[in-house]
C-alpha cells in the first residue's frame, strides 16, 4: 500500500516531470503508484488533480509559460487516456452519460476526469470537448437530434470559470427545455467559487438557496472537495444510472400485457379459453393485456403455464 509519505513523493515526482516535460518519467511514476497498490481514483483524485493544480497555479503566477502549462495538461491527459484504456466500457447497453464543458471554457482536465470516473463506476460516456450549443458550433438542431439518437441518462457539466458559470445556466436551461427527465449534473471550481458554497446539492435544495444564482434548473450541484466521491454524489449517480428503470411502471405492465396477448395469439386460443385454462376472469385478462392491471406473481405464473411459458417470457423486452 503506498504511504502518504512515499505517494507525495511520488505527486512531486511526477509534478516535476510535468514541468519538465518529461512524459516518459511521469508515466513512470504512476505506474510506481500504481505498482505500490494505489488504484486508479486514487492517482486521478491525488496525483493528476494535485499536480495540475499546481502546475496551472505556476502560470496563473507567472512562474512557467502557457506552453509550459499547455505540455503538462496534454502530459496528463495522454497518461489518462492510457488508463483508460483499461475500463473503457464494452457493453453497449450500459447507461449512457454526456460530459461537456461550457462555451468559452477550456479547462478540460477536471471534464476528462469526471469522465473517466464515471466509466469506473460502469456507464458510456461522450466527452464533447469544449462543448458549444451555439450557431457557430454544434447547432442546436444537430444537438438535439444527437441527443435524441443516444438518449443518455445523465447530462455533466464541468465548470471552471466564472464566464463558463453564465454560459452552463444557459446550456441547462436548454437542455432542460428539451429533455426534462434526463438529469443534469454541474461539477467543477468554476461552481463552487459562483455560488460560494462547498456542498453537495440536490434539485430541492438548490431552488430553495441559490434561486438567485441559478436561473436553470440542474438536478444536482458538485461542490465539496471530496467532488463526485461523496456520498450524495455517488447516491445521485448511481439513482441516475437506474433511472428510467424504476419510473414506469406503466411501461412496465404494458410489456408484460403485449407479451402474454403474443403468446395466447400464438397458441391460438382466445381470452375466454385462457381465462377458464387459468380459472381468472376474461375481464380481468383484458385488463391485463391491456396494461391496465397491476397483478401478482402467482396470477402471472398461472398465466405463464397455462401458455405453456414461464415468468420470464412474459417480462421479456
Ligand atoms: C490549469 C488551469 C488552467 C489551464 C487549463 C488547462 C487545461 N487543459 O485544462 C489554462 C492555462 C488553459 C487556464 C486558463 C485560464 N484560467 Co485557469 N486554472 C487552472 C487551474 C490552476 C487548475 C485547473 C485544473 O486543471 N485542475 C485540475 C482538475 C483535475 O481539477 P478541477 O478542474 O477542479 O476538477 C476536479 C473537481 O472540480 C471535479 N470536477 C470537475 N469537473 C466536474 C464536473 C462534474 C459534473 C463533477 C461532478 C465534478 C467535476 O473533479 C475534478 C477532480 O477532483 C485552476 C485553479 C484551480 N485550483 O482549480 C485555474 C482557474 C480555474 N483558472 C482561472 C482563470 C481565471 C483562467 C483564465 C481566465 C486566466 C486568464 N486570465 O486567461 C484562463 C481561462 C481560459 C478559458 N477560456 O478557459 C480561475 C477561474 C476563476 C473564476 N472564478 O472564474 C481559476 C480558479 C484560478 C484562480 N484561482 O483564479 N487555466
Amino acid at each position: 500500500m503506498t504511504t502518504t509519505k512515499s505517494l507525495n513523493q511520488i505527486i512531486k515526482r511526477y509534478k516535476e516531470s510535468l514541468v519538465d516535460g518529461d512524459q516518459k518519467n511521469a508515466l513512470a511514476s504512476i505506474n510506481l503508484a500504481l505498482a505500490n497498490g494505489s488504484d486508479v481514483k486514487t492517482v486521478y483524485k491525488k496525483i493528476f488533480t494535485s499536480a495540475q493544480r499546481e502546475i496551472g497555479q505556476m502560470w496563473h503566477d507567472g512562474e512557467i509559460s502557457i506552453s509550459h502549462e499547455n505540455r503538462a495538461a496534454g502530459i496528463t491527459l495522454e497518461i489518462m487516456s492510457r488508463l483508460r484504456a483499461n475500463f473503457e466500457i464494452e457493453d453497449p447497453n450500459a447507461p449512457l452519460a454526456i460530459v461537456t464543458i461550457p462555451k468559452n471554457d477550456n479547462h478540460t482536465i477536471g471534464a476528462r476526469m469526471f469522465a473517466d470516473f464515471l466509466m469506473m463506476e460502469g456507464w458510456r460516456v461522450d466527452y464533447l470537448t469544449n462543448h458549444n450549443v451555439n450557431k457557430y458550433q454544434i447547432p442546436n438542431d444537430d444537438f438535439i437530434k444527437y441527443v435524441n439518437e443516444i438518449k443518455p441518462k445523465l447530462f455533466a457539466i464541468s465548470v471552471a470559470t466564472d464566464m463558463a458559470f453564465v454560459e452552463c445556466n444557459k446550456l441547462t436551461e436548454f437542455f432542460k427545455f428539451n429533455w426534462p427527465h434526463i438529469k443534469v449534473i454541474w461539477g467543477g471550481p468554476g461552481v463552487s467559487k459562483s455560488l460560494k458554497t462547498d456542498k453537495d446539492i440536490e434539485l430541492n435544495d438548490i431552488e430553495e438557496n441559490f434561486s438567485e444564482s441559478i436561473n436553470s434548473k440542474p438536478d444536482f450541484v458538485c461542490c465539496s472537495n471530496s467532488a463526485f466521491e461523496s456520498k450524495e454524489c455517488k447516491s445521485f449517480l448511481s439513482r441516475s444510472m437506474n433511472h428510467s428503470d424504476l419510473d414506469s411502471v406503466d411501461d412496465t405492465l404494458s410489456k408484460i400485457g403485449n407479451n402474454i396477448k403474443a403468446l395466447r395469439i400464438s397458441k391460438g386460443i382466445s381470452q375466454q379459453e385462457l381465462a377458464n385454462l387459468a380459472s381468472i376472469d376474461r375481464a380481468f385478462i383484458s385488463t391485463i393485456e391491456n396494461g391496465k392491471r397491476n397483478l401478482s406473481i402467482s396470477v402471472l405464473h398461472k398465466i405463464a403455464t397455462n401458455l405453456d411459458s414461464n415468468i420470464s417470457e412474459i417480462f421479456k423486452d
